[in-house]
């Protein structure tokens, strides 16, 4: 279809325009009757890539690594607020990863509504819960400008979305002026990071803990200069939404899930600077445990917050440490290059993790959902060849396969490996059918220990003794168990299953050398 430029257009193709100037290059989708006008306008319009996700589930977690990973939004096409509503939890580990994400949500025409159709919804209740930004846009007048406020909104780290109803998708507007913004982040607080330096001048018994952009590379690289400077030990969440890690770069800890171990660690310190980073609390409620791991009296100042310019702040930080001739000051910060040897026999969690981190290529893109097999895997990796990781920011499992299909689509050149956990995979397993349509350079490495063993943990942990077959018949998948070489290539994606150490690495380093999605089970 012709393109259409500076003529007249309907709304969904104002919309469309508007987030192609705005840099947007890919939607990823699921829609219905309502969105026709938006289809077609992919056609008449063309400039974003269009992608079928079989569940909104899968749509809205491909957008979330996408996202991450090229720190720009992709857009989500969603249908009507079921839809919408089949994409929240996605968009929670998004929003908890400050993944920049504009989801466009079909309605009913403005005409329509009062006749209280099957599918009409109070879809802004449920904007609202992952949204920072969110408007119902019921005139083709502000579209433009609606869209674009959205789009800038995403750029903080945030989601918007935005509810399109059919007849302002269809709408004609004659000579339509196309949006754009400017974006910048919000300055920093000078006197806050003047703060953070004198406690960091302090020395050791200071620590940093980084968060969001920080953890990226400029992030990172600054994060390096400050720990050169001081000495200070450095800090990440349990579950950071993305990550640079390997040989080269700083190495950055990341707090223990479970409270006992994280408040041992952390309770040495008398400060804390938090750089882009929330206070680190208890991932659940445990009775006697309080939900703050940071003790009271220990001393915190936060920098970069919010909608503050976080890698603006940590380099004038690092810039102001630089010469305080501290007497825990490091010549060298930068881990070396270390990969573990590979282990042999049975395939257990830890031989599992030892083999991935002894063959992982260079650039590697870590998506980690591999929930109790992937515990040990983290501290192999300091020393690896660079790569990157992803884990699971909001808590809320099924977002590994989705994520690792929209990171392969920002990044198609790079191979992204996901360790995934069984039950975790179960719920969007869709995603391994896009992965083959769109032929994306995912290997899964599938945890199959057919159970939910983390709750057999936290059993453990509570002090349940013996569990009855009540509860057994919710934390046990080995009856029947799920056979993921099928699954898969009932997908599309070729499979195998092993159980050995070595059966694994012949088999991961073979599928590396293959284009294209390939999931390995892995008997554990
Ligand atoms: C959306 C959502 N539903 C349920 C849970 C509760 N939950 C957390 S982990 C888990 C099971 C994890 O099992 P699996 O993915 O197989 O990992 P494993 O514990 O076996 O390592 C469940 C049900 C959750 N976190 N999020
Ligand atoms: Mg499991």
């Amino acid at each position: 279809m012709e393109e259409k430029v500076g003529q007249d257009m309907n709304g969904a193709e104002v919309i469309l325009k508007t987030a192609i100037l705005a840099g947007i290059k890919v939607c990823f989708a699921n829609a219905g009757t309502t969105e026709i006008p938006l289809l077609c306008a992919f056609d008449s319009v063309p400039g974003i890539k269009t992608v079928l996700g079989l569940f909104e589930g899968v749509c809205t977690g491909a957008a979330d690594g996408y996202g991450r990973m090229l720190d720009m939004p992709a857009m989500t096409l969603l249908h009507h607020g079921p839809g919408f509503a089949n994409g929240i939890a996605n968009l929670h580990n998004a929003r908890r990863a400050q993944t920049p994400l504009l989801n466009i949500i079909g309605d009913h025409a403005t005409w329509h509504r009062h006749a209280d159709a099957p599918l009409t919804m109070d879809i802004e209740a449920l904007t609202g819960s992952v949204s920072s930004w969110f408007k119902n846009c019921d005139s083709v007048e502000t579209l433009s400008k609606d869209i674009a406020n959205g789009i800038n909104e995403t750029l903080y780290g945030r989601i918007s979305s935005l509810i399109v109803p059919h007849d302002i998708q269809m709408k004609d507007v004659e000579h339509p002026e196309v949006i754009t913004k400017e974006f910048t982040f919000e300055s920093f607080d000078i006197g806050e990071v003047e703060n953070a330096a004198q406690l960091l001048r302090k020395g050791r018994n200071t620590a940093v803990i980084l968060g969001g952009r920080a953890l990226r590379r400029r992030g990172l690289e600054a994060a390096g200069r400050i720990r050169a400077a001081t000495g200070c030990d450095l800090f990440a969440g349990s579950f950071p939404g993305f990550m640079e890690r390997g040989a080269g770069l700083p190495n950055v800890v990341r707090i223990p899930y479970f409270p006992e171990g994280a408040i041992e660690m952390l309770s040495h310190y008398e400060a804390f600077v938090l750089i882009g980073a929330k206070e680190p609390v208890t991932f659940f409620g445990y009775d006697g445990v309080p939900s703050f791991i940071l003790g009271k009296e220990q001393k915190k100042v936060s920098i970069g917050m919010g909608k503050e310019d976080t890698v603006g702040a940590i380099e004038y930080l690092a810039d102001i440490l630089k010469n305080s001739k501290n007497k825990d000051a490091m010549v060298n910060v930068a881990t070396s290059l270390n990969r573990p040897s590979m282990p042999t026999g049975a395939l257990t969690p830890e031989k599992a993790c030892v083999v991935v981190a002894a063959i992982q290529p260079e650039n590697a893109i870590i998506v980690d959902e591999g929930i109790t097999s992937v515990l040990t895997y983290y501290p192999l990796t300091a020393g690896l060849p660079q790569h990157c990781i992803m884990t699971i920011a909001g808590g809320s499992i099924g977002y590994g396969m989705p994520c690792a299909a929209g990171a392969a689509i920002a990044c198609p050149d790079r191979p992204v490996i996901n360790i995934q956990a069984d039950g975790s995979a179960l719920y969007t397993l869709q995603a391994l059918w896009t992965q083959a349509r769109e032929s994306l350079n995912v290997t899964t490495l599938l945890c199959s220990n057919r159970s939910y063993n983390i709750l057999k943990m936290e059993f453990e942990r509570a002090g349940v003794k013996s569990s009855g077959q009540n509860v057994q018949t919710l934390i046990e998948l080995d009856k029947p168990a799920v056979d993921w070489v099928k699954i898969a290539e009932g997908f599309g994606v070729p499979a195998a299953s092993v159980d050995t150490a070595e059966g694994l690495a012949v088999e991961l380093g073979r599928v590396l050398t293959e284009p294209g999605p390939h999931l390995i089970e892995m008997i554990l």
